[in-house]
């Protein structure tokens, strides 16, 4: 079973949605689980045009805090509200612009299962620390500090997307062998802090119908989160046709 899940980061107009959500809705998803993370003022339009339909839905973020004095914060149980199913933590658009940490990331975690949303759990390296020859260090280190933090039984029902950073919107994609290292040393770093290691992990990054299938069949790639391309309703459902 493969996993196509659009990530619309931040883009989307109430009118604009509407087309893609129905569209969106009219997928055939038969043997592959399909989903979209929108902006949180989107997800009740979501909710609305989704929640007949086969496709799960969800956010981007979710605080590391439960209810309280916390301004602009959106907690978990919020999200319950919206019917989420899924959301993403830790992309490393978060890292990158908003100094996400791991610590933080572990809570958001906690905070996802303790309302039985799936984590969609973001890792990858840098351009730089790809060229350094660092990447396994750098992957190993951010499952290995939250799952220090959160417990191994804690990750067992979130979905893990290899993301590399240099892959992400920039037409650039990961080739299968990069793609099969990767999930590979996440498999093995998994299995060594004792989570599971057959947990789905998703690959993420310039991902278009013109190169999902090549991806989607690598070893060890349970299918994909999808960024821009996501977007474009012929588009992503080209991707899920080649899941
Ligand atoms: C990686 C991906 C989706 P894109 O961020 O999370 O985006 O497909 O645009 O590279």
């Amino acid at each position: 079973m493969k996993w196509v899940i659009g990530n619309w980061k931040s883009n989307g107009a109430w009118s604009q949605n509407e087309a893609l959500l129905v569209a969106l809705k009219a997928l055939v998803c038969e043997n592959t689980r399909v989903g979209v993370c929108v902006p949180f003022p989107y997800l009740a339009q979501a909710q609305r045009m989704l929640q007949e339909s086969k496709v799960l839905w969800g956010a981007q973020n979710v605080s590391p805090f439960g209810p309280g004095a916390y301004t602009g914060e959106v907690h978990a149980e919020m999200l319950c509200d919206f019917g989420c199913r899924l959301t993403i933590v830790g992309h490393s658009e978060r890292r990158q612009y908003f100094g996400e940490t791991n610590a933080q990331i572990a809570e958001k975690i906690q905070r996802l299962n303790a309302v039985a949303i799936t984590p969609i759990w973001c890792v990858g390296e840098t351009l730089e620390e790809r060229e350094r020859g660092a990447w396994q260090d750098v992957l190993r280190q951010q499952i290995v500090e939250v799952v220090e933090i959160v417990g191994a039984a804690a990750v067992e029902n979130v979905l893990i997307a290899y993301e590399p950073v240099w892959a992400i919107g920039t037409g650039r994609n990961a080739t299968p062998e990069d793609v099969a290292a990767a999930h590979g040393w996440l498999r093995t770093v998994l299995s060594e802090v004792g989570a599971r290691s057959d947990l789905p992990i998703l690959y993420g990054g310039s991902v278009k119908g013109g190169n999902a299938a090549e991806l989607f069949t690598v070893e060890g790639c349970d299918g994909g989160l999808i960024g821009g391309a996501s977007l474009s309703a012929m588009e992503f459902a080209a991707i899920v046709a080649a899941a």
